[in-house]
This record gives C-alpha cells, sequence and structure tokens, in this order.
C-alpha cells in the first residue's frame, strides 16, 4: 500500500554536499518526493521532533546539532514507504549500520548520524505537521 514519510537531512549532510547523493538514492528505489524543502529548525521545531528522547543524556546534543544548520525536510511516497526509507536508511548507529545503507556508507558520528526518517506510520503523523501544513501533507 502506497503510504508517506518524513525525511529529514541533518546539517551535516547539508553541509557535506550529500543532498544530491542521498536524494538520489530514495528516487533510484522508486520512491517519489511529494514535498521538499530547505530550512533552519527552530529549537522548539527540534524539541518537538525528538519529544521522545527528552531527559536521555544525549537529548541537549540531538537537539543542538540538528538545529545548527540548515536541513533538508522532506516528504517521500511509495509503496511501504517508512519501512523502505528505514531500511535505505541503515541502523542509527552508522557503525553497526550495514555498508550499502546510507549511514552505513556515509556515516560515522552516533548522534550526527545524517538523516532522520519516521519509525512508523504514528511516527509520522506526529512529526510532519512539525514542518507541513494539512494541505502540503495530502498534496
Ligand atoms: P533513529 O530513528 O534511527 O534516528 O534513532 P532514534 O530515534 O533511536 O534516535 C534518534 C537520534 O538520537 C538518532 F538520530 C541518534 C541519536 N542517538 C544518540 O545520539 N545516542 C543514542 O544512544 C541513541 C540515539
Amino acid at each position: 500500500m502506497s503510504e508517506r514519510t518524513l525525511v529529514i537531512l541533518k546539517p551535516s549532510a547539508v553541509e557535506r554536499g550529500l543532498i544530491g547523493e542521498i536524494v538520489g538514492r530514495l528516487e533510484r528505489k522508486g520512491l517519489r518526493l511529494v514535498q521538499a524543502r530547505l530550512m533552519r529548525m527552530s529549537r522548539d521545531e527540534a524539541e518537538r521532533l525528538y519529544s521522545v528522547h527528552r531527559g536521555k543524556p544525549f537529548y541537549e546534543d540531538l537537539v543542538r546539532t540538528i538545529s545548527s544548520g540548515k536541513v533538508v525536510v522532506m516528504i517521500w511516497e511509495g509503496r511501504s514507504a517508512i519501512e523502505v526509507v528505514r531500511r535505505l536508511i541503515g541502523s542509527t548507529d552508522p557503525v553497526k549500520a550495514e555498508p550499502g545503507t546510507i549511514r552505513g556508507d556515509l556515516g560515522l558520528d552516533l548522534t550526527d548520524n545524517l538523516i532522520h526518517a519516521s519509525d512508523s506510520v504514528e511516527s509520522f503523523e506526529r512529526e510532519g505537521v512539525i514542518f507541513f501544513t494539512s494541505e502540503e501533507l495530502k498534496s
């Protein structure tokens, strides 16, 4: 079933010039880009995105890192898009991410692991509205 997912290229991916590489991988898989915005994430948006991690030792670093520079916030669509994107991205820790995945091939740092993607329909519904209007989420 076709579904949508939120993907965020973190500041390190943008600074390192990896937008084309990562977007290309998602496109070549057959996913369709339906929304994209190059923007600087506010502290408030970062806190909302990572609210489930509040209180954890890496929380401050996580919020600071993702709001430290420009990010690309996107919505991708396709068959089982949430699972497909998570598999293309690889494990949270780039040290453990399989070669062939985005984090496995291009990342090394744990907190600054290049990319974020929704891990469930519920996460997408919670995260999507932080960055896109209900109109943008549908069109
Ligand atoms: P993911 O969904 O793969 O991005 O992973 P999580 O939601 O579990 O974690 C969110 C972010 O917290 C990750 F991008 C990396 C960071 N993190 C740490 O810095 N240290 C940890 O021990 C776990 C996660």
